[in-house]
């Protein structure tokens, strides 16, 4: 079972992509069985936000296949601690999102990620773009091996 963690500040758009994902899978594959809620682990931006929640996210690591690290594309600071990613043992990919808003600046918000500790290539997210979100449901079938259903 590919797992995934979402990891973001609060407000970064992490139920959002994951309720997009959701959505889209439902209709799209009727019949399959997997239950999104057991694909995603959704957890509150204070545990990022708050460093004494930091051992709940890395605990939460250890039962995903995959971390998905989120950057608010509007957002003038990053609250991610430099070089964080190193701190999980999972592979992490970096995920812009908001980026149909007129403040976002990808460019500033990929430096943020690489500042903490994730490289490229990032995946670029905006709930008003269900097109924008293929590479990732692409990714989330993947790692669950959906083509074998
Ligand atoms: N314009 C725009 N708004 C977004 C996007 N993603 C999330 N939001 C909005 O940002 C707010 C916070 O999103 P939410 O998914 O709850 O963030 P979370 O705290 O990381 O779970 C909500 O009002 C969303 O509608 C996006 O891609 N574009
Ligand atoms: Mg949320």
């Amino acid at each position: 079972m590919g797992r995934v963690l979402l990891i973001g500040g609060i407000g970064a758009g992490k139920t959002s992509l994951k309720q997009m994902l959701m959505n889209e899978q439902v209709s799209y594959r009727k019949t399959q069985m997997l239950d999104f809620s057991q694909v995603f682990i959704d957890c509150p931006g204070e545990y990022l936000e708050i460093p004494r929640f930091y051992h709940v996210l890395i605990d939460a690591s250890h039962q995903v296949s995959e971390i998905w690290a989120l950057q608010d594309a509007t957002k003038q600071r990053t609250i991610y601690p430099p070089k964080f990613s190193k701190v999980f043992r999972k592979p992490i990919i970096g995920i812009i999102t908001k980026v149909d808003l007129p403040k976002a600046n990808i460019k500033q918000a990929g430096s943020y990620l690489n500042y903490a500790g994730i490289e490229e290539p990032f995946f670029t997210t905006s709930i008003m773009d269900q097109e924008r979100v293929a590479p990732l449901r692409r990714r989330l079938e993947e790692l669950n091996g959906l083509r074998e259903y």
